[in-house]
Order: C-alpha cells, then structure tokens, then sequence
C-alpha cells in the first residue's frame, strides 16, 4: 500500500505507533519499524540524555526508519530538539504544544516533521512552518486529549491543509485503519493497542488493566487546568476528580500526578498510579508481536477498503 506517507517516511505500511511518555521504549519503537510501520520514541517528560540513550539503543535494533515524540512541556524540550538532529533521527513527532521554534533547525537537517494536532486551526499553523504532514489526533485518545472526536476532526483537516494528514484516536483495528481512510487519511497513529504489544516494556498489571478495560473505563482528569488526561479509571483518578470538583488548587492537584504516570508503567502500582490509554481499550483483547498487530490490520484494512456494496 502507497500513500504519500508511506513515501516521505520510507515505511511499507501507514501505521505510525505513538509516541507514549514512558511507554514508547527503543524496544517498542524498534519492533514495530521492523514490523514495516513507524515505530517512536515517546521523550515523555525524560531528560535528554535518556532519549539520546533510547535513540542509540533502538539503531542498533533496527536499520529501519523510526521517529522520536517530543512532548512540548518537557522542561528539558530545547536540548532533546538538538538531540534529534545530532542523532540522525528522520522522523520527528510532538505533542501538547506548538513546536515552532524548532521547525527552522529541523528542515535544515532534513527531519520530517510531524506535530500532533487537536484543531484545524493549529493544523494550518503547522502547515504554514513547514510541517510534512499533520496527525490529527481525536479525544477518544489515552493521554493529553483536545476535545473533538476523530470522527469530526479528521475530515476537517483534510479539507483544511494540502499536506498528508495521519489519523489518530479511537484506532486500533483493521475497521478503525479502513474507516480513517474514507475520512481522507493517508496513515493512522495507534498507542492503545501496542501498549498490549509482546514487545512494550509496560507492567504486567498496567497491560491487564489494559485488557480488561472495557469502552466506558477511561475517565478524564484536568479539565479545570487545562490540561486533559484520559487514563482507565481507578482510586486515583476517582481521587483527582473529587479534588477537581471540590475546587483544589494547581499544586494540590500536581501532587497527586507527579510521577504517577512511572508508577503505573514501571513499578505496576494500578491503584494510585496513572493507565493512560484511550477509549479503544474494550478492543483489544490480548497480549501480541508488533508484527502480528500491524500484518492482522493490513490484512483486515485492505479487505475492508476493497469491498463494494
Ligand atoms: O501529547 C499528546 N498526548 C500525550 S502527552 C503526554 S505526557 C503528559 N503527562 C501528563 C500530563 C500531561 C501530559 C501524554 N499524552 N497528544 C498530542 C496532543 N497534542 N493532543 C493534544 C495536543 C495539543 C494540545 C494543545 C497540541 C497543541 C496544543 O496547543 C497548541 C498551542 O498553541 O500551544
């Protein structure tokens, strides 16, 4: 399958993993390049010799193209920005921000740039500094979440900008991979269903949680700061959402967040840590090789895209 993503980005299908905070290791992102898709590094919020760290390990997994997700509210985002470039990365992705004060740098050094984007307005912006395609990325996401769904947001984006637009949100499926490309898709962005892959890094208990989760368990937590998070429901959202509502302050709501997205990830801890995943969970149902996900969707995709009525 050609698209014109699979073309700037050297890929032989259009899945792009997402770039998970914690959970978009060199281990994930090396998988699922050599699986034919784009496989990310997700920077989170880690310093930047971590990433760089992360970038070295996943070429010597891969000789494939993968990319790397600067979270824009990363304090350490400047210095991670010149780590891409100094690396030889070629794909960049980010999110939870406007990147661009680096767009310049990137083009120079011949990064494709992909912003994640919950707007058309922003989409336009991206279009406009020079970015090579845009993931438009709908609330039914795990994670910082803009609020219009896939649904609606993709095929205003494409009408919107000239350059490739990647969907993003509520995917995690051959139906889901088919049903982006009517809306004018031309690749789609999955985190959810690779969070499961045999090859993420993730918990035990964070990828049963995971498994379990069914289409309403994911609650949203930061609304009232601005800053919307989608996880599966447990104490600890229960917690901040009774804060929220109570009218807590930043800080009292910042403390129970610190660091909670690790616990969950790496030490397991499903009661007061953070699950960020999306709406999708109730789809996916157990535990595979990036390969296996990406062959079934394509398979699956195709056929559904082939189909007349
Ligand atoms: O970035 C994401 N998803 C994320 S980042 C993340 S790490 C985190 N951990 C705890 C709290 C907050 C973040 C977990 N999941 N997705 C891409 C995305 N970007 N979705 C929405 C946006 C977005 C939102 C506002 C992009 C730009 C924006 O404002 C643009 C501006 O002008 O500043």
């Amino acid at each position: 399958m050609k698209t014109r993503i699979t073309e700037i980005l050297g890929i032989e299908y259009p899945i792009i993993q997402g770039g998970m905070a914690w959970v978009a290791t060199h281990e994930l992102a090396a998988a699922v390049s050599e699986a034919g898709g784009l496989g990310i590094i997700g920077a989170g919020g880690a310093p930047a010799s971590f990433v760089r760290e992360q970038i070295q390990k996943a070429k010597a997994q891969t000789d494939k193209p993968f990319g790397v997700n600067i979270m824009l509210m990363n304090p350490e985002a400047d210095e991670i920005a010149k780590v891409v470039v100094d690396e030889g990365v070629k794909v960049v992705t980010t999110g939870a921000g406007n990147p661009a004060k680096y767009m310049e740098m990137w083009k120079a050094a011949n990064v494709k740039v992909i912003p994640v984007v919950a707007s058309v307005a922003l989409a336009k912006l991206m279009e406009r500094g020079g970015a090579d395609a845009v993931v438009a990325e709908g609330t039914e996401s795990g994670g910082h979440i803009g609020s219009t769904t896939t649904m609606a947001l993709v095929p205003q984006v494409v009408d919107a900008v000239n350059i490739p637009v990647i969907a993003a949100g509520g995917i995690a499926d051959g139906r889901g991979f088919a049903a982006a490309f009517m809306l004018g898709a031309e690749g789609v962005q999955m985190g959810t269903r690779f969070v499961a892959a045999t090859e993420c890094i993730v918990h035990e208990k964070y990828k049963a949680m995971l498994i379990k989760a069914k289409d309403i368990d994911s609650a949203v937590t930061g609304l009232s700061t601005g800053h919307p998070v989608r996880s599966i429901r447990n104490k600890m959202t229960k917690e901040y959402l009774k804060l929220e509502k109570d009218g807590a302050d930043l800080m009292e709501l910042e403390k129970l967040t610190l660091g909670s997205l690790r616990k969950a990830v790496v030490e397991g801890d499903v009661v007061n840590g953070t699950i960020m995943a999306g709406q999708i969970a109730g789809l996916v149902k157990k535990e595979q090789p990036c390969k296996e996900i990406i062959d079934e969707i394509m398979s699956e995709g195709m056929e559904l895209l082939n189909k007349t009525f």
